[in-house]
């Protein structure tokens, strides 16, 4: 068979990567051809995205990819999920999109909850409460620069953003779309009414394009800089978790997944919603995937954490790397500290050693002083957090979870690995690592017609990547 070339752009919240992928029909091999980093910016009272900086890397990237002559079939593009950039009647850019850890939509449920219960919204759009989400964000721009929203002829999520200055085409693809809190969960559509009632403008959203469809081809102005041809820019599970599900051999109804990043999202995957009295009480969301399949998930605080604290070690002089951070928390001998890591205090630190430091005091642990002993209380929540999420999983489905998939690039921490089979008492199936980029891929070529659907995708990533088993010890 012919040799298929594709391009996946992933945008994560720490750095974004161009990969291209080549399928011989059997196996897909990735080759990364360009990685940058992803500083998000202060300024003055605001966190934004640098969306110029993040769309000049894209560029970059696509050159690179140009100069290796090659034939390429498409390219996707997916970035996390809930912010988005509004653009004029023109087609520019109103203001950088602010970050969704931004302070903004602090209490804006208290705001929205006057209007319409969080249960009312649940019911709708069975998504999780979190005060980051695409729905708190716009009413915080209702809220406190209104006349933005005015000007506002479009609001296209991030992914949509770049399909957009990349082909001129404007849509909003539907996990991403998913991940707003702005979409009625049985239907796929618009949440209009509920939109209407909280005085939330509709005019600027655009019809919902599925994963699988052509969104455009280059423009002829990125085609004469970039130097690629007319290549067409299809539409994928442009939300980062949606492609990394797809690319998750799951094995069955048995298998939950955490996609380990930045953040931790674990759940199942579901051929309906699931909204009920459960699952709203233990606050779990339903978005969407690839062939109209559910991502019924809870997301939690992840890696972020020990990225910070890396951080904050290494501008206070402290070399470390996250493998020494990681050894050094396996090797903790007082195993008592532990986080909440979805307590408030750790979605936007300035400081977050301090922050961990301050949990641990405020209940009751003492302080963790070390390296090795700070990690360790991050780690520690992690893996209770997700045991009791399996739990509270198994309650609501009715399944039994016997197999974790753990994908993404925190499995490169095998402390975190082996804890997690440690604590929940199951076994942790690792890979693969660019579950991301491979979902992205799938999707390219199931609509292009090289494999018949998500299925035989997650053959041909089974054959592409070897997993590593951890039995819990
Ligand atoms: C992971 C992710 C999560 C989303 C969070 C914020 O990268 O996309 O799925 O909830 O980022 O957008």
């Amino acid at each position: 068979m012919t040799l298929i070339y594709n391009l996946a752009a992933d945008f994560g919240a720490s750095s974004g990567r161009l990969i291209l992928s080549k399928f011989d029909g059997d196996k897909i091999e990735l080759e990364e051809i360009h990685r940058f980093s992803n500083d998000p910016v202060r300024i003055g009272s605001r966190f934004y995205w640098d969306f110029p900086r993040l769309f000049h890397e894209l560029k970059n990237g696509l050159k690179k990819a140009a100069l290796k002559g090659i034939d390429i079939s498409g390219i996707g593009i997916d970035t996390w999920g809930v912010d988005y950039g509004l653009i004029d009647k023109n087609g520019d850019l109103l203001s950088n999109p602010i970050h969704y850890r931004d302070n903004r939509t602090d209490n804006i449920i208290d705001d929205i909850e006057k209007i319409m219960s969080f249960e009312e919204i649940y019911k709708v759009t069975g998504i999780q409460y979190l005060q980051l989400n695409t729905l708190y964000q716009l009413y915080a721009d209702l809220k406190f620069r209104p006349d933005i929203l005015e000007k506002a002829d479009a609001l296209l999520f991030m992914p949509d953003l770049f399909n957009f200055y990349l082909t001129g085409q404007k849509y909003n693809e539907y996990t991403i779309a998913s991940t707003s809190q702005m979409l009625e969960v049985f239907s796929k559509t618009w949440a209009l009414e509920m939109l209407e009632k909280l005085s939330l403008p509709t005019k600027i959203l655009q019809k919902i394009i599925m994963p699988g469809n052509i969104i455009g081809k280059l423009t002829k102005d990125i085609q004469e800089e970039t130097g690629l041809p007319d290549v067409p820019v299809m539409s994928v599970g442009s939300h980062d978790t949606a492609s990394a599900v797809a690319a998750t051999p799951l094995e069955g109804e048995n298998c939950a997944y955490i996609s380990s990043g930045t953040w931790s999202l674990l759940g199942v995957e579901s051929k309906e919603p699931i909204v009920n009295e459960d699952s709203l009480k233990d606050n779990f969301t339903n978005e969407g995937g690839l062939e109209g399949r559910i991502r019924f998930l809870k997301n939690i605080n992840g890696l972020w954490m020990i990225q910070q604290l890396k951080k904050h070690w290494q501008e206070h002089g402290i070399d470390v790397g996250y493998g020494e951070i990681s050894k050094a928390a396996a090797a903790v001998k007082n195993d008592g500290f532990i986080i909440d890591p979805n307590d408030k205090s750790f979605l936007a630190p300035l400081n977050m050693a301090t922050a961990v430091q301050q949990y641990c005091i405020n209940n009751g642990q003492g302080e963790p002083r070390e390296i090795g002993e700070i990690a360790r209380a991050v780690y520690n929540g992690l893996a209770r957090e997700y045991k009791a999420r399996i739990s509270n999983l198994e309650e609501i489905t009715g399944r039994k979870i016997n197999v974790i998939n753990m994908v993404g690039g925190g499995i490169q921490d095998e402390f975190l690995c082996q804890h997690t089979a440690n604590i929940t008492g199951k076994t942790v199936l690792a890979g693969p690592i660019e579950a991301t980029a491979l979902g992205n891929i799938l999707a390219q070529l199931i609509a292009l017609g090289e494999i018949n659907d998500l299925s035989q995708g997650r053959e041909i990533v089974k054959n592409s990547i070897t997993q590593k088993k951890y039995t819990p010890q």
